[in-house]
């Protein structure tokens, strides 16, 4: 059974960047949804039963029923995807990169301003729903890039692209807040974005 992550905030404790009914209805609605619709197609796919939400993704061809692939997919990814993104968001502010993370960011995309442009820029353009990501690899070695729907770079069975930071672009993580105004979100994500976290998370990715 997989289980969303539990909040180490108060859901109205991101405003006024996130507003409270947004964290309630993305949190118990929306990843509340992903997360049982996903327990509920696995016990229809034994072959995938024990397995690991990383392995599952790596595995999806092994599911021949091909409507139930879709579920596992859309569902897992939403599982996943939204686990990452909540457990980056800080109440209070943000952090800035720092250790080994800081000094990758400076040598891929030249400093943290630009490396954030990027992000975002993927975030915007990313047409109807879906997700900006930095990932990273086992040589610790980052790249920014953006995916549809539920859809995330440990998807593709042809890289080896682990994401350390999502920022969720769908209409439902910012319209009743900021309504057309998808940029405007995307700033706000960074106003509470704890990078020691992701730096926490480049950490086990990239190998010792
Ligand atoms: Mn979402």
């Amino acid at each position: 059974m997989f289980k969303q992550i539990e909040l180490k905030y108060n859901f109205n404790a991101l405003e006024p960047h996130i507003d409270e009914l947004t964290m309630v209805t993305h949190y118990t609605k929306h990843h509340a949804a992903y997360t049982n619709n996903l327990n509920a197609a696995l016990e229809k796919a034994p072959e995938l039963s024990n397995s690991s939400i990383e392995d599952i993704f790596k595995n999806l061809d092994h599911t021949s029923d091909e409507a139930l692939r879709t579920t596992i997919k859309n569902n897992g990814g939403g599982y996943y995807n939204h686990n990452l993104y909540f457990a980056t968001l800080q109440p209070g502010g943000s952090s800035e990169p720092t250790g080994d993370l800081a000094k990758q960011i400076a040598k891929d995309f030249g400093d943290y301003p630009t490396l954030k442009e990027k992000l975002s820029g993927a975030g915007a353009t990313r047409f109807g729903s879906g997700w900006a990501w930095l990932s990273a690899n086992k040589e610790g070695e980052l790249k920014v890039s953006s995916s549809p729907n539920q859809d995330n770079p440990l998807m593709d069975p042809n890289e080896a692209w682990v994401p350390i930071l999502g920022i969720d672009v769908w209409e439902h993580a910012y319209y009743l807040k900021y309504k057309n105004l998808r940029a405007d979100y995307i700033k706000a994500f960074f106003e509470l974005l704890n990078w020691d976290i992701v730096a926490d998370n480049y950490n086990k990715v990239k190998e010792e």
